[in-house]
């Protein structure tokens, strides 16, 4: 009895007015109700009594260890408590971090929308390398040797035979020879040219090319294709014009201009005065093409185009440096 007595008081000597660490507790627990611990040993002996004392040995020693145990329990608490403190120093007045969500390029997002005006109208996608052989890079579309867009100014060159396609109508004449007719595809990818970059020339850039071949394809249905791509691009009353030109893999060949978008044809700077922008290139397809291909002569004929997906996207937006597209300025992405 007087033993348990002197263990409860040297336990409040222990903790009393004591400011305690967590290795203190751990120590102090251990020491009393620990597996070796005095009190711990006080029920051991308790065994050892006669049996009239172990009444009120148990009953003490009971109050001694239930004390000591509530007493350590709340010094626990305190200690955890005031870890929490230390640990989360929390400030409930610093501003947000805010989240930004991205979205598809401007360049891509026109792609996306020339893509699905032409699938309205039953075309399908084709693609092709972009290291591509001198043959269906220039032969096989009518380029011959001679030709001016064979300058190795404008051209990277791999070796004599291999170049870094300088349009995708390689992908045309490959569809061409694998595929008898009817076709409607169009070829969108990536172009190289060798030019130093300025507000409107790019090494790299993107083009959409098409082409339809079937027996009894005529202009009309170019004009009809064109000018349905037209309106649904830029908006119905926008106009469009066919323009003669030259293409050695088109004849006839036509610039196709579109009134202009920014003064409605009244003339404007980017217009030049004139009323019109001219956004693609195309024709009806030169029937050297046919040879190359291996079609049956005379049977069939087609039109084709090509544009140029920053220079759609130059008069979409209304953006006057090609240059922007590539910079990835998130000022001027964060605007489409
Ligand atoms: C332009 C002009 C054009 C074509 C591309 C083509 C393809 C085959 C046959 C005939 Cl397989 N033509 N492509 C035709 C006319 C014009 O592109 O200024 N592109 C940016």
């Amino acid at each position: 009895m007087i033993e348990l007595e002197k263990i409860k008081e040297q336990f409040l000597s222990e903790v009393n007015g004591k400011k305690l660490s967590r290795s203190d507790w751990e120590r102090i627990h251990t020491k009393y109700i620990g597996r070796k611990g005095l009190i711990t040993d006080a029920t051991i002996q308790l065994k050892d009594l006669p049996k009239e004392q172990k009444p009120q040995f148990g009953k003490v020693l009971n109050e001694v260890k239930s004390f000591v145990e509530e007493k350590l329990g709340e010094i626990k608490e305190e200690l955890l408590k005031s870890e929490d403190a230390l640990q989360e120093h929390f400030d409930f007045t610093l501003p947000e971090r805010k989240q930004f969500v991205g979205h598809t390029h401007p360049l891509t997002q026109i792609l996306d929308e020339i893509k699905s005006i032409f699938y309205g109208m039953g075309f399908t996608v084709a693609d092709g390398p972009e290291v591509e052989l001198d043959y269906y890079n220039f032969e096989a579309v009518n380029i011959p040797k001679d030709h001016p867009a064979r300058d190795m100014q404008d051209t990277f060159f791999f070796s004599d035979n291999v170049v870094l396609r300088t349009h995708t109508t390689p992908v045309q004449a490959r569809m061409m020879e694998k595929h008898k007719p009817p076709i409607r595809i169009i070829c969108p990818g990536r172009v190289y040219r060798k030019d130093t970059p300025d507000a409107t020339h790019l090494p790299v850039f993107n083009q959409v090319e098409g082409l339809v071949v079937d027996e009894n394809v005529t202009f009309a249905d170019l004009k009809g294709t064109i000018g349905t791509f037209v309106h649904r691009m830029f908006g119905k009353e926008i106009g469009t014009r066919f323009r003669p030109s030259f293409f050695s893999f088109t004849e006839p060949s036509a610039e196709v201009d579109i009134s202009c978008i920014f003064c409605k044809g009244k003339g404007c700077r980017v217009c030049k005065n004139s009323g019109w922008i001219e956004i693609m290139g195309s024709g009806m397809v030169n029937p050297k093409l046919y040879e190359y291909a291996g079609y049956e002569k005379g049977r069939y004929s087609g039109y084709a185009f090509g544009m140029g997906v920053e220079r759609i996207a130059m008069l979409a937006y209304d953006v006057n440096d090609l240059r922007l597209f590539l910079e990835n300025d998130i000022r001027f992405l964060r605007q489409f």
